[in-house]
């Protein structure tokens, strides 16, 4: 079914843009937890790095205060390194794993308190601190809201220059699949298929996800094992980044990660010169990412495809991931018609006429509607991509993208992803990023009165 209209629940009365809106923002309330945002209070009561980038530019419009309070929290547990970890912990809430399995106080780096996980996620916080600013009330203060955070960002991509690319300003990888932000995606299973270990060397742990979301929307025990495995790796050697790059079983280059700090560095040199300083490093770090990442490309299938370092080949996997490209400004050439035109191998009409692009084609064999990053239709891809469309000049089809988005939350709720089938609402519920990207997509229809197929490219 690869360009079929899904059917979304309509309900009797239709649900106008400013309910969406309030609903969004009850949901965001719903998972406050005092100093920042949880993405769903039951799945993950701790805050997430890229989920709290989308949910800082989520309250921008309308609530700067939270905005800021968001990436500042998150910024709390930097490390010494420039380090940005991909979960702060908060007192007491139950999620496997913890920080008693993490033990990053073996790293001198660690910060003693907030404690956090000793992994990254994909570095979107740039952009998000410039798009705080842009919609901004209250200018002046947003100002001094980038002074404060520019030597913060500044040092976070300092350390993914550092110790996360293997050439000058080139591509930077991941070593697990949690630093992806698409955790079981198709994409990791050749690499996580190589890691040979002993299952009863492992240490004992209990999931916990399982209890709180269906098993059957969650990734399997087998892919646990190793999610597990190379954390106590990395444990064993308290985190030190050259240690673990000369060991690790896992290296990746994703485009999605590279296209969100092409993008970063872009914003980074932006906020620079909002404030007075030297955006050079930042567009030159732009400029080298983006020309490795356009190395990338995929003749054949017309897209973009991670590269496996330790195998030394490119990706045999084509996800929407490869799309991201777009948003960075990277295709040239004609690229991005073919990307485009090949579109419809990859979508899914939602409601009348709107669509979204599924995480894998429905036409790919490992194609599982309800299996998280394996075909489920996941709010941030999408994002990811209106933004490219409209970048590239195609405001009609961000348009419809951005309709896809509010139409999946007005008919089935705040979900972490929906069936690309039924339309149904799958994984955790009550989803922050969800409702953050829903409130950035209706930002273009002002006071969210508007008819979503009617709004304008926002950016
Ligand atoms: C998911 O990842 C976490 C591990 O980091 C999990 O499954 O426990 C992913 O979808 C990730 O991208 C997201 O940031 C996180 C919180 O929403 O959940």
């Amino acid at each position: 079914m690869s360009d079929g209209a899904l059917e979304t629940g309509r309900t009797a009365e239709p649900v106008g843009d400013a309910a969406v809106i309030g609903t969004a923002k009850a949901v965001l309330e719903a998972n406050w937890l005092g100093h920042a945002t949880s993405p769903s209070r039951g799945l993950y009561p701790h805050q997430w790095s890229w989920d709290a980038a989308c949910i800082a530019m989520g309250y921008a419009s309308w609530n700067q205060e939270r905005a800021e309070m968001e990436l500042r929290s998150l910024f709390s547990g930097q490390w010494r390194s420039g380090l940005l970890p991909h979960i702060v912990f908060t007192d007491g809430a139950r999620y496997f794993p913890g920080p008693e399995f993490w033990q990053t106080e073996r790293s001198p780096d660690a910060p003693e308190s907030p404690k956090t996980s000793g992994i990254v996620q994909p570095p979107i916080h740039a952009t998000a601190a410039l798009q705080v600013y842009r919609l901004a009330s209250d200018r002046a203060r947003a100002v001094l809201f980038l002074e404060e955070l520019l030597p913060k960002l500044a040092a976070w991509h300092a350390y993914l220059y550092r110790e996360r690319a293997r050439t000058e300003g080139g591509l930077a990888e991941i070593w697990h699949p949690w630093e992806s932000g698409m955790d079981n995606s198709p994409l990791w299973d050749a690499a996580l298929g190589r890691i040979s270990f002993d299952a009863g060397l492992l240490p004992e742990y209990e999931r916990v996800d399982v209890d709180v979301a269906e098993a059957t929307e969650r990734p399997t025990n087998g892919e646990y094992d190793r999610y597990v495995y190379l954390v106590s790796m990395f444990r064993e050697l308290a985190y030190d980044s050259s240690e673990m790059r000369r060991v690790t079983p896992f290296a990746l280059q994703p485009v999605l990660f590279n296209s969100l700090l092409v993008q970063s560095n872009r914003d980074l040199a932006e906020i620079a010169r909002i404030v007075g300083a030297d955006p050079a490093p930042f567009d030159a770090r732009a400029e080298s990412t983006a020309l490795a990442l356009d190395d990338l490309w995929d003749e054949e299938h017309a897209v973009y495809v991670d590269y496996d370092v330790n195998a030394g080949e490119l990706v045999d996997v084509r996800t929407a991931a490869g799309l991201s490209p777009l948003y960075a400004g990277v295709p040239a050439g004609g690229r991005a018609e073919r990307m485009v035109a090949r579109l419809a191998e990859s979508r899914v009409g939602v409601g009348d006429s709107a669509w979204a692009v599924t995480s894998l084609s429905p036409g790919d064999p490992g194609f599982q509607a309800s299996r998280y990053w394996r075909g489920p239709v996941w709010p941030i891809l999408n994002w990811v991509l209106q933004r490219g469309l409209d970048r590239y000049g195609y405001p009609t089809l961000a348009a419809e993208v951005r309709s896809a988005l509010v139409e999946l939350a007005r008919s089935s709720g705040f979900y972490e992803h929906y069936s690309p089938v039924t339309g149904r609402g799958q994984g955790g519920e009550q989803f922050a990023w969800t409702a953050a990207l829903v409130l950035d997509s209706l930002h273009g229809n002002g006071a969210g009165s508007a008819s979503p197929s009617t709004s304008q490219a926002a950016h």
